[in-house]
């Protein structure tokens, strides 16, 4: 279940993290179909806990598969999918089969009014009650598979996924969803359960919708969020063959070499040559939820220059099933999304740009972001060719004879003539401007009949990379 199901020559999922439904429908007819994105993660859709302030994370403590949160009921869920199906792009639903929510004092009250005692594991809104739980016991070695797999992840009350109950409603709710018209799921925390299990109830998920334009016998597109650093007991390898398996070494590799700990020389050998997953297995970002709120090498939208590299590179080298990340502002862990005085979730609001600018960070709005969406789309099925460095960290490579791209992370100019693979002509580079009517606002490279043109990126130029590529020619 690797196969994603993207439309025409489409190629990079965004995660529009706590969006509301209404606003992505929009999205999609609006912005990401016109620009060629494949598919959307979207935050937990069934019901969770209220926690106090609403922290985004509340959305990982379930308490019923009713499918009412802060992004919209089910009218509004299903009304995204079939007008975002509508335009060629895909809806991938984050899932939560490994557990409910934690602890809760007295009766709790979820987000579609139903009530639970999560103390007791009484969840009737499903109904999952006591036995349908493993021990309640902490994980204190993440190299101890048993508790890594049957201990509580941060005290969340943790499903037995070997019961028949449990398995029969997971499947349920995932068939629900199938029935919508989704095109798969990120599944989280599934290296915190076997994998025979997560095996048993992928296989047993209904096909996709074909009344949502999927082909007959398509299975569910499944990307599991195992991290592996590599030395862990439960490892990456065990999921890999189920399903799509999230690359965190990826991340955190890339943000190294974009902030400059590893000359981008290296980058030559990325993917495989890295020790990641085969590429059709690899679910492959810059940053994540959860990682872009730790400190460390991830780079996030708070380092734009650096950010903006390393997902040029990301969506511009042919390894890995792609997702750009699509953020809110936060100071904190537990920042809210942007939401009202009632605590509803806000709409996002754009400027004259389309950038967002009311707390809603909207990195896939990014000129030089979704420029480079329109790349990956434009040199699908071409190889990495005429790789070039200047033994440091300026680096340009070819994609076949469609695309070429040039990085300086350097603290001098690069500034030389370099071999474009391109066919002779004028072409707009789309990182640094557009092409609008015929025009470029931009840079523009010539291309001489041997493929050859002149390149410079500034060390103080405002970003650090340079794209070229047919669909932008002048
Ligand atoms: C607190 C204590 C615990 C204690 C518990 C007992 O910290 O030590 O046992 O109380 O009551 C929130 C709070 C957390 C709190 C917990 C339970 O932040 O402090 O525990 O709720 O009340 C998200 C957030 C978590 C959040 C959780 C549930 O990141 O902060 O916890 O949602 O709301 C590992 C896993 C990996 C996981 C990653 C974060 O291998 O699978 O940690 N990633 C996924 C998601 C992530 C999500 C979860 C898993 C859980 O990507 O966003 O956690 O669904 O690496």
């Amino acid at each position: 279940q690797h196969n994603p199901h993207w439309w025409g020559n489409r190629n990079t999922i965004v995660h529009l993290f706590e969006w509301k439904w209404s606003d992505i429908a929009q999205e999609c007819e609006s912005f990401l179909g016109p620009r060629g994105f494949a598919g959307v993660q979207v935050s937990p859709v069934n019901e969770n806990i209220i926690a106090a302030g609403r922290p985004w994370w509340e959305r990982y403590q379930p308490i019923s598969y009713k499918l009412t949160t802060r992004s919209g009921n089910e009218e509004e869920f299903g009304d995204m999918v079939r007008r975002c199906n509508d335009v060629g792009v895909r809806i991938y639903v984050d899932v939560l089969l490994n557990h409910m929510s934690g602890d809760f004092d007295g009766v709790a009250v979820g987000t579609a009014g139903t009530e639970a005692e999560p103390r007791k594991k009484s969840f009737p809104g499903v109904p999952y009650t006591a036995q349908d739980f493993h021990p309640t016991c902490e994980i204190t070695d993440w190299n101890d598979r048993f508790q890594v797999q049957q201990c509580e992840l941060v005290g969340l009350k943790d499903l037995d996924q070997s019961s028949d109950w449990v398995r029969s409603k997971l499947i349920e709710f995932l068939d629900h969803l199938i029935e919508l018209g989704v095109a798969g799921f990120r599944v989280d925390a599934a290296k915190h359960m076997a994998s025979e299990d997560l095996e048993y109830i992928y296989s047993s998920l209904s096909n996709l919708n074909i009344d949502h334009g999927f082909p007959h016998n398509s299975r569910p597109f499944i990307f599991q969020e195992v991290i592996d650093h590599g030395h862990e007991t439960v490892s990456r390898d065990e999921y890999k063959d189920l399903g799509a398996v999230t690359e965190f070494r990826f991340s955190e590799e890339i943000g190294n070499a974009f902030r400059g700990n590893n000359a981008l020389k290296w980058l030559q050998s990325w993917g495989t040559g890295w020790g990641f997953l085969p590429s059709g297995q690899a679910l492959t970002f810059v940053d994540n939820h959860d990682n872009q709120r730790d400190a460390g090498a991830v780079l996030n939208y708070k380092s734009p220059r650096q950010y903006k590299m390393a997902t040029a590179f990301h969506l511009a080298f042919p390894y890995g099933i792609s997702r750009v990340m699509s953020s809110f502002a936060f100071d904190d862990h537990d920042t809210p999304p942007p939401q009202d005085a009632q605590e509803r979730i806000i709409s996002p609001e754009f400027d004259e740009d389309g950038a967002c600018v009311n707390g809603w960070i909207c990195e896939h709005r990014w000129r030089q972001i979704y420029a480079m969406v329109g790349f990956k789309n434009a040199v699908r099925d071409t190889e990495i060719t005429g790789w070039w460095d200047n033994g440091d960290n300026q680096i340009s490579f070819c994609r076949g004879n469609k695309g070429f791209l040039a990085f300086n992370n350097n603290l001098y100019d690069l500034s030389q003539d370099l071999n474009t693979c391109l066919p002779a002509g004028t072409y707009c580079d789309v990182i640094s401007g557009s092409l609008i009517d015929g025009s470029c606002t931009g840079k523009s490279v010539t291309v001489n009949e041997n493929g050859y043109g002149y390149i410079h990126i500034g060390s103080d130029d405002f970003d650090g990379v340079l794209a070229l590529h047919v669909d932008a020619k002048v």
